[in-house]
C-alpha cells in the first residue's frame, strides 16, 4: 500500500479518545432496514424497469440530498487534458506510463488534476483500475494484466474540515461571495466522486485502456467516494471499496464502531449539511448503506473488512452487501450466496463479493489480490 500524499499529517486514520465508537455486538439496537425494493409511496418494484426507471432515481435522489451533497457542475466547460510525461519502459520494459494533466478550466492554472496512467505493455485495451490517493501495489496490478490510473483527490479538495470548502472545487464553481455550501449541496466525499468522473471523460477518450472495462477502486474515506462515484456514474464498470466503513458501505443503523454522529463531528466537510440532521436518529434515514451497494447493480461490486478494523464494523459491512442481494436477484444475479459471514480470509461472493482478512485497517496485497481474482472472474480472465 502506498499514499499517494501524506494523509497521515492530521492523523485522521486514528479516531481520538472521546470518539471511542460502540464495538459490543448485544449492544446493536433494534432496527428495520428501509426495502431497496419498495418505493416510497408504498409500491413494489418487480422489475427492472421499474428499477432502473423508477426506484434507482428515487435512492440515488435520497442519498445526494441527505447525505453526499449535490454537484454543482458537471463536466465544466473549458475543461481540457494533455499529456505532460511518458515513459514507454516503465518496470523493466513491462509497461508503458503517462501522465495527464486536466484542467478544470479553459486556464492553465488550478483546478486541476494530475493523473498518472500505468498499464502493462499489450496491443490491447487494457482493464484498469481506477484508484484515488491510497493506492494499490502497482507491481502487482501490472503484473495481473491490470492497468492503473491514480491521482490524489486532495489536489482538488484538501481532506482538511477548516479549509476543504474554502480552499477547494466547491467554492472554485461558487459564486465568489458563497461562504459555504447549501445543507443539499455536496460535500467533499461528492467532490471526490466528482473528480473519479472527471477522469473517466478522460479514460473515454484513452484508446489503450479498455473503456468498458473501468474498476473503480477505494480504500477507507476514498473508499467512500469510488461507492459514491460508482453509484452515480453507470461508466465505472466494477466498483471496489476496502474497508469504508460508516457513509461508505456499512449499515448505520446498528450504531457500531463509528457512527453518523462521530464522523459527522469529526469530519463535517465530508457529507453535506442535511446529514449533520441525523446525528441522533439514524433510523429517520430513508436509505441505509445496503441501498447504496443496491445502487451499483447489476455491475459487479465488493466490499471488504479487515478483523482490526471494528471502528469500519466488518459485519455492518457484510450484513449492507447481504440485504442489496434483493436487487441483484431481480437482475437475475447472484449477490453473496451466503448467509453467515465468511471466515476470516475466505472471500465469498458472486456478483457481491466481501471478505474479511485477518490484521488492521489498510489496503493490503491480499485485498488487492483478491480484487483481481473478482475482476478476473467477471472479465473471464
Ligand atoms: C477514519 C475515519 C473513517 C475512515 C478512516 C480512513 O478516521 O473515521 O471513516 O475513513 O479514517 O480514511 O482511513
Amino acid at each position: 500500500m502506498a499514499p499517494l500524499s501524506d494523509i497521515s499529517a492530521q492523523d485522521q486514520n486514528l479516531p481520538p479518545v472521546e470518539f471511542a465508537g460502540q464495538y459490543d455486538e448485544s449492544k446493536v439496537p433494534p432496527y428495520v432496514l428501509p426495502d431497496p425494493l419498495i418505493m416510497s409511496d408504498g409500491g413494489s418494484v418487480t422489475d427492472t424497469t421499474a428499477w432502473n426507471e423508477k426506484r434507482r432515481p428515487e435512492i440515488l435522489k435520497m442519498f445526494e440530498s441527505n447525505i453526499y451533497g449535490k454537484a454543482s457542475v458537471n463536466r465544466p466547460e473549458g475543461m481540457h487534458w494533455e499529456i505532460t510525461a511518458g515513459d514507454s519502459s516503465a518496470f523493466n520494459g513491462t509497461a508503458v506510463m503517462k501522465k495527464v494533466t486536466i484542467y478544470f478550466s479553459a486556464k492553465k492554472v488550478w483546478p486541476k488534476l494530475d493523473v498518472n496512467i500505468l498499464l502493462p505493455k499489450t496491443w490491447k485495451p487494457v482493464p484498469v483500475f481506477l484508484v484515488s490517493t491510497w493506492v494499490p501495489d502497482a507491481e502487482l496490478v501490472i503484473r495481473r494484466g491490470f492497468g492503473l490510473v491514480t491521482f490524489d483527490a486532495q489536489e482538488i479538495e484538501p481532506d482538511i474540515k477548516d479549509s476543504a470548502y474554502a480552499e477547494g472545487i466547491r467554492k472554485f464553481f461558487d459564486p465568489p461571495d458563497r461562504k459555504e455550501p447549501a445543507p443539499d449541496e455536496w460535500g467533499t466525499i461528492a467532490a471526490w466522486s466528482w473528480a473519479s468522473r472527471r477522469v473517466m471523460d478522460y479514460i473515454e477518450t484513452d484508446t489503450q485502456i479498455d473503456v468498458r472495462k473501468v474498476c473503480i477502486l477505494g480504500f477507507s474515506r476514498f473508499g467512500k467516494a469510488a461507492m459514491w462515484a460508482g453509484a452515480l456514474d453507470q461508466r465505472f464498470a466494477m466498483v471496489f471499496s476496502c474497508e469504508s466503513g460508516c457513509g461508505g458501505a456499512a449499515i448505520v443503523r446498528r450504531g457500531f464502531g463509528e457512527t453518523v454522529k462521530l464522523i459527522n463531528d469529526q469530519f463535517p466537510h465530508w457529507f453535506n449539511g442535511n446529514f449533520k440532521s441525523f446525528n441522533n436518529r439514524v433510523n429517520d434515514l430513508p436509505v441505509d448503506w445496503h441501498m447504496l451497494i443496491a445502487l451499483i447493480a447489476p455491475r459487479p461490486v465488493y466490499v471488504s473488512a479487515a478483523e482490526g478494523d471494528s471502528w469500519g464494523d466488518p459485519r455492518g459491512t457484510f450484513l449492507a452487501a447481504k440485504a442489496a442481494e434483493p436487487v441483484y436477484e431481480l437482475f437475475g444475479e447472484a449477490g453473496l450466496g451466503i448467509t453467515e459471514m465468511p471466515p476470516l480470509g475466505t472471500p465469498a461472493g458472486n456478483f457481491i463479493g466481501y471478505h474479511i482478512r485477518t490484521g488492521e485497517h489498510g489496503l493490503t496485497d491480499y485485498d488487492t489480490e483478491k480484487f483481481i481474482d473478482f475482476a478476473c472472474k467477471h472479465y473471464h480472465l
